[in-house]
């Protein structure tokens, strides 16, 4: 039989696909890594689409298994590389890992989609934010300090590193890249500050698709000013 290994689909510019990174990393993984170019449409890819129907990145097939949706991958990857000594990153005590679900689905369903939201007109077009739409990032963000606040912890879930400290993270890089200040929230500052310092794999799995995405912006912003500038010229040219 054909050895089957792991391969991870990922984009360095996708904050989902650093979390899925982190994960590998941290259960001791040893995987295929497949870079796919979301800035060429690699991920409609006839051959992708097969693999994925909602061509997403992150996806991972490990040994023919094949899973999208970040939270979902890490939740899999503890469940089957966990070992004595890095279980706690995924605790299977049903309060304990109650706790870690409750804050991986916070960060689906609401910090991450609240990022979403807010910058989707920047990441996608280079044009400013909606004003609005930041009063749900703000809300997600003061949930997650009051959260650690009434932890009373260093992470999230106690005084260990869980999966959900990593999705977090991820989501929080997404902020970096966008330039997004979070200084006002105080906990959640300390706390990325120490997920940053603390969490061996956060530089080698983030900093490069944080300016990735930092670039890619700035790009679409330069882009946007001349448009525009070409656009005001013609309409006096007109005139
Ligand atoms: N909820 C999904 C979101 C995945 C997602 O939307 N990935 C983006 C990159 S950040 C993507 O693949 N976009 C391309 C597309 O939707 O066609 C997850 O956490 O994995």
């Amino acid at each position: 039989m054909a050895w089957l290994s792991t391969e991870f689909y990922f984009y360095k510019g996708s904050a989902p696909c650093r979390a899925v990174w982190m994960t590998l990393k941290a259960f001791n993984v040893e995987f295929e890594e497949k870079n796919v170019d979301l800035l060429k449409a690699e991920n409609k890819r006839p051959w992708f689409v097969r693999l994925n129907p909602q061509h997403t990145v992150p996806t991972i097939s490990d040994q023919g298994c094949v899973l999208w949706e970040s939270r979902a991958i890490m939740m899999y990857l503890a469940n089957k590389y966990a070992t004595e000594a890095n279980q706690y990153l995924y605790p299977k005590d049903p309060e304990e890992r109650g706790k870690v679900d409750r804050m991986l689905f916070f960060d689906m369903g609401t910090l991450y989609h609240a990022i979403k939201e807010y910058f989707a007109p920047k990441i996608h077009q280079g044009m400013s934010p909606e004003q609005e739409k930041e009063n749900l990032l703000k809300t997600s963000l003061d949930y997650l300090d009051q959260f650690l606040e009434s932890g009373g912890v260093p992470y999230l879930c106690g005084e260990r590193i869980t999966i959900a400290d990593i999705a977090v993270l991820a989501s929080i890089t997404e902020l970096d890249a966008l330039e997004y200040n979070y200084k006002c929230f105080g906990e959640v500052l300390r706390w990325s500050q120490r997920m940053k310092e603390n969490f061996p794999h956060y530089k080698d799995c983030c900093l490069e698709g944080v300016e990735m995405t930092k670039a890619r912006v700035k790009q679409l912003e330069d882009d946007l000013k001349k448009q525009m500038e070409k656009e005001r010229k013609a309409s006096i040219t007109k005139k």
